[in-house]
């Protein structure tokens, strides 16, 4: 399988340029302000399973984040803010188009080593009761049975909150592991942040940790916030990044 790496930003973040004659400069809103130890060096894609395949066949390099979240709540975005790549994985204003789980390896500035997987979005009432089948099929075989497993980031729109469907992933993730594999940490984190008015958005936060009853984080990906808080968190939750053969053997 061919991937497509990504060298990587400089240690220090964007270079900025002197500010124009006759006024300074507003600070860029785009930007990661400071490099942290998370960053990711390296991103690469390294395979995807669809509909009709073993979710749990591919292979193991290192511990496993999965991205969770309905069709358009900003997941594709949100994992490219994460690892300061435009392009890695597709964002599309269709919903419900990315129909397989992709493989993400990614290398982080201290030398930690993880995979990124990106689960198909949930939520498209237009699709059959078939194909939301064949969906749950995939998806919950994933969550179900990948050993290197440790955490899944739930995305929802801090404009919408925790919808059935997020709570029901929510539930299956605490509870319908199979008995052997290692438990998975939940983390909910409220995307397009940015669209809400400070005190909303402090509102829409602690209404979905009442809800969620797991740790919730506000992000944006046209302003980065939450880019440190979630990488942490996502941290924490995976634990120490173990060699295939320690996750094998376990
Ligand atoms: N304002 C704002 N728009 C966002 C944000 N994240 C994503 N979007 C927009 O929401 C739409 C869906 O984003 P995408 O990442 O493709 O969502 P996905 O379907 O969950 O992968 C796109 O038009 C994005 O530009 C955000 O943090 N803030
Ligand atoms: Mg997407």
């Amino acid at each position: 399988m061919s991937g497509s790496k990504t060298s990587a930003p400089k240690a220090g973040g964007a270079k900025t340029s002197a500010p124009k004659a006759g006024g300074a400069k507003p600070a860029p809103k785009t930007s990661v302000p400071v490099s942290t130890p998370f960053d990711a060096i390296e991103a690469e894609f390294v395979g995807a399973v669809g509909v009709g395949s073993d979710p749990t066949s591919l292979p193991i390099a290192s511990v496993e984040v999965a991205f969770a979240g309905r069709s358009n709540v900003g997941k594709s975005s949100l994992i490219n803010t994460l690892v300061q790549r435009k392009g890695l994985v597709r964002t599309s204003g269709t919903p419900g188009c990315t129909r397989q789980i992709n493989f993400f390896s990614i290398r982080a500035r201290d030398d930690f080593a993880l995979v990124c997987v990106d689960l198909p979005g949930y939520g498209f009432a237009k699709r059959s009761k078939g194909e939301r089948e064949q969906w749950a099929d995939l998806i919950e075989g994933y969550l179900k049975r990948r050993p290197t497993l440790r955490a899944l980031v739930l995305l929802v729109d801090a404009r919408r909150g925790l919808e059935e469907d997020d709570l029901e992933l929510i539930d299956f993730v605490a509870r319908g592991r199979d008995k052997k594999a290692s438990p998975v940490r939940t983390i909910v984190v409220a995307t397009k942040i940015d669209k809400l008015q400070k005190s909303k958005a402090i509102s829409s936060l602690e209404a979905l940790r009442r809800a969620a009853q797991v740790p919730v984080i506000g992000f944006s990906s046209e302003t980065k916030a939450g880019y440190t808080e979630l990488w942490r968190a996502i941290r924490a939750a995976l634990g120490p990044s173990e060699p295939p053969e320690a996750v094998l053997a376990g």
